[in-house]
Formats: C-alpha cells, structure tokens, sequence
C-alpha cells in the first residue's frame, strides 16, 4: 500500500478500466473515484448505453467479459440472435445479461433520474466498492471528421472497426457541459491525494472529458500532484486505433506526443520499461514503470508505481507548463 490515500482516475474504455481496477485493488475500500468518458455514449436499439462507464463498471465489480474487456462475463447472444432475425441491427452487439443494464437505465433516465445517481446506484448493486461517475450529466458527443464524413463515434469506432482516415474529432455539448455535483468542489478542497490520468485514448477518450472546461479547469489548478500514464509503448499503442489516429492526425506516434499533449494539466508522467530511453525527452518529472496490464498482478504493480511516483512528487513546485 502507497502513502497515497483517495484518488480520482480519468479513464476511456479497457485499458483505463484496467488501471482503475489496479488501483481498486491497492488502495483502501471506498479510496477511489473513477469519472469514466462519456462521449461514446448512443442510442441504439431505443435503448440509452454508455459504454466506457459500463466497461469501468463490469471490471471493477469483476464482471467483465475477459476476451473483449468490455460487457458482460458468461455471456449469452439470444437477443441479438433474434435482432437479426426479425431483421434489426447487428453490428453493435448487446448481450443478454448486458442487455438488462441498458433497459433499467434507459428507464430511469426517461423518469428523469440524472445519469450519476443511476451509475452509483448500480456500483452500489454490483457491489463495485469505489466510487464511479459519468464525465458529466449533459449529453456530449464524440464526433468524427473522417474521409468517409462525418460519423458518430460508435460509427466510426465499432461498424467501419475505425478504418476511415481522421481529419479532425470534435466534442459536441461539451461547451455546454457541466461536472457531476460536489466532485470538483472536492478535488479542489484536497479530498484527493492524487489525480491519475488513465493510459486511455488521449483524443477519443480522455479529451472528451478535458473538453467540459469545468474539468479543465479543476484539473489546471489541482492542488495535488496530476500524473498520465502513457498509452504508447515502444512507438504503438497496446490497443485500439490511438497509433493509427496519432499518425493521421501528423503526430509522431510516442509517448513524448501523449505527454506534449497533457502539458498543461500534468505534473507527472509515467512511461513504460521500453521507452526508458526517451525519459530525459520529457518537460514533467517521469517515472519508467511496466505499463502493459496483462494479469491482475500487473494492474496492481502499474497502480503502485503510480501512486508511489504522485507521492514522490507532491509537494514539488507545480510543473504544469501553460500553454
Ligand atoms: N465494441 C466492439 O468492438 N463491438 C461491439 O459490438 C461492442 C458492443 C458493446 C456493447 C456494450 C458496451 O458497453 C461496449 C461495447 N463495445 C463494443 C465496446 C465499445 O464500443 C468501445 O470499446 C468503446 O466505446 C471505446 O472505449
């Protein structure tokens, strides 16, 4: 256990949930708050889902589906098997146990209940021990200029299994979104001893929460220590399309890209054992630790490090360089 005690995580989808339950698993029960991407969010089927905090949830409560990292474990597909009999849609697969979270929050948002309430509710049922919340209660939508037009983020990500070309990726709502209640008043009045940033999507995952100013903002004048994990090992991404889109986007596929982009909010950064070359490259203070999460041991050594490594730099001068 780290001298480290509550800590708030930013998180995408897998390899953020990965790290949360890391951290989960080393800190005291109740020490950990995740604020999960909901820029994913989407209709489909009528039925309201918000992957990215389904995802954090179903691992942290040790349900995840161990082959994909996202929706249920023991899973069974009759539902979907009847969509596509009766001809509906097929390409975003919703299994029969997962399928019931969806219609139960789908309902209680359409009884007007917020988006927060229903996700902690669900923690509470699941028996997840520490605290997860949505980016927001406002609707903000990931969206894509690409050379195949302009796609919602599940468009893109899931039915073209993100092949088109992105120009650009814009946040719809987020001008206009607000934090969920009390969590900034607390991060500001130093309830947390530590701010990790996931080693999630820097732009499909984690910008979409860094585009509500509210969060910026909070993050920008943290009174304790803000640390990234880079999801960029050895020049590739362990993952999903973040080196595909670094490279359409012009940017150098690599860690130092990951932490130019974090500048303004960071205080620390940390990199993995195969780019330790590169730790004198960076403008924070940087720690080398193994950073791919295969088994549950490795989540708890990455989430170890970094709370060791928070701990070793708060209480430093502020290094956040503003942009
Ligand atoms: N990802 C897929 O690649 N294919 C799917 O059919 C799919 C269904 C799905 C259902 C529920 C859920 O919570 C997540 C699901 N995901 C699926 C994952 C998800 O679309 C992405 O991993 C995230 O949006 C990106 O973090």
């Amino acid at each position: 256990m780290s001298a480290v005690s509550r800590v708030l995580a930013l998180s995408g989808g897998v390899g953020g949930a990965k790290l949360s339950l890391g951290l989960q698993r080393v800190l005291p029960p109740g020490a950990l708050t995740v604020v999960a991407n909901t820029g994913d969010d989407f209709e489909h089927l009528g039925l309201a889902i918000s992957p990215d905090v389904d995802t954090t949830l179903y691992t942290l409560a040790s349900l995840v589906n161990p082959q994909t990292g996202w929706g249920r474990d023991q899973e069974s597909w009759n539902f979907m098997a009847e969509i596509e009999r009766l001809g509906g849609e097929t390409w975003f697969r919703l299994g029969d146990r997962d399928l019931a979270l969806h219609v139960e929050r789908t309902r209680r948002l359409r009884d007007g209940e917020p988006l927060d309430a229903i996700v902690r509710d669900f923690g509470w049922r699941l028996g997840v021990e520490s605290r997860l919340l949505p980016m927001s209660n406002d609707q903000v939508r990931t969206v894509l200029e690409t050379d195949a037009g302009v796609l919602a983020f599940q468009d893109y990500f899931v039915r073209r299994g993100c092949a088109p070309s992105v120009t650009a990726i814009r946040f719809e709502g987020a001008q206009r979104a607000r934090a969920p209640a009390g969590i900034l008043e607390a991060l500001a009045s130093g309830d947390f001893s530590a701010v990790v940033i996931c080693p999630s999507n820097p732009f499909l995952s984690i910008d979409p929460i860094l585009a509500i100013a509210d969060w910026r903002d909070a993050l920008r004048s943290a009174p304790v220590p803000v640390v990234a994990v880079s999801p960029i090992i050895a020049g590739g991404a362990v993952k999903g399309p973040t080196a595909k889109l670094m490279r359409e986007l012009g940017l150098e596929v690599s860690s130092t890209t990951v932490a130019q982009h974090y500048r303004d909010l960071i205080d620390g950064f940390v990199i993995d054992v195969a780019d330790v070359e590169l730790s004198n490259r960076f403008d924070v203070p940087v720690h080398v630790a193994p950073t791919l999460m295969m088994s549950l041991r490795d989540k708890e050594t990455l989430a170890n490090e970094v709370l060791k490594f928070s701990h070793s730099i708060s209480g430093a001068a502020r290094t956040k360089v503003s942009s």
